[in-house]
């Protein structure tokens, strides 16, 4: 017979997350948004053996990936997103210039390689806020997507961290966050453009960076805040956008 008590089930479960809470009061890098650039930013810090926490709003990870393009399970990539893709087990297909791999897989698959290098990833978890302090960001404030969802007026906790990166997609949360409750911020969101897929694929390279004391933007983020094109289905550039801003990271945390 399984032996299955209650309150053991109960115990094992609190101990374990008050442990990891603690562990996380002070990271390295907090990135926020669990999607394409997300992850593949936290795999490469989490390499180069930072301390990286992910937190995404939602219960799942993966982004704006699983539904591929409208609804068809595909994704496309450039080629020069190839062999990031394959360094994590990612199978890809010829489809003429691109390659095209399945929109389940790549998050998967994306997730697994970011965990097994070390990074933490927190779903169900939202980022409210920053902890700004002298004109430079130190952390994040996060609450329960479910207490955020009901309505609630529960307060949040903090994260000190570093870094944190804005990964949130079209939406920008962080950088929009962070113009909205600092009066003093001169940095303006000028919001994604119409979709023109090559022009803010490249253009997503440019806008992937240092936007504020200790706050990077990379993904779709990036080309929110600077006014960039959106891309549709073609995904090469969110991967190479959260490499770009892991190495632009190492780089300053290694500067300290
Ligand atoms: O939107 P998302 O996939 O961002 P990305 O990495 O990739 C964009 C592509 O999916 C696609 C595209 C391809 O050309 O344009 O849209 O730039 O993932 C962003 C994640 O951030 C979460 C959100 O739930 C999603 O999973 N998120 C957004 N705001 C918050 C957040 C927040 N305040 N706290 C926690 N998670």
């Amino acid at each position: 017979m399984m032996y299955a008590r209650e309150k053991e089930i109960t115990k094992a479960i609190l101990k374990e997350s008050f442990d990891m809470w603690n562990d996380i009061v002070e990271i390295d890098v907090a990135i926020v948004g669990a999607g394409p650039s997300g992850l593949t930013c936290a795999r490469y810090l989490a390499k180069e053996g930072f301390k990286v926490v992910v937190f995404e709003r939602h219960l799942a990870f993966g982004g704006g990936t699983w539904g591929g393009g409208m609804g068809f399970p595909y994704i496309v990539v450039e080629e020069e997103a190839k062999n990031l893709l394959e360094e994590c087990g990612v199978k890809l297909k010829k489809h003429g210039k691109y390659y095209v791999a399945d929109s389940v897989e790549v998050p998967a698959k994306l997730a697994v390689a970011a965990i097994d290098a070390g990074a933490k990833i927190l779903t169900g978890i939202v980022v409210e806020d920053l902890i700004v302090r002298e004109n430079k960001v130190n952390g994040v404030v996060i609450n329960s997507y479910a207490i955020e969802k009901a309505g609630l007026h529960i307060d949040p906790l903090a994260i000190e961290s570093k870094v944190v990166v804005d990964a949130t997609g079209h939406d920008a949360t962080v950088v929009n966050t962070l113009v909205r409750k600092n009066k003093n911020v001169d940095l303006k969101v000028l919001g994604e453009s119409s979709m023109w897929a090559e022009k803010g694929e490249n253009q997503l390279l440019e806008n992937t960076k240092e936007v504020y004391p200790n706050l990077f933007v990379c993904g779709m983020a990036a080309n929110a805040v600077f006014g960039g094109y959106r891309m549709g289905a073609i995904f090469g550039g969110m991967y190479i956008s959260g490499k770009l801003c892991a190495e632009k990271i190492i780089k300053k945390l290694k500067n300290e």
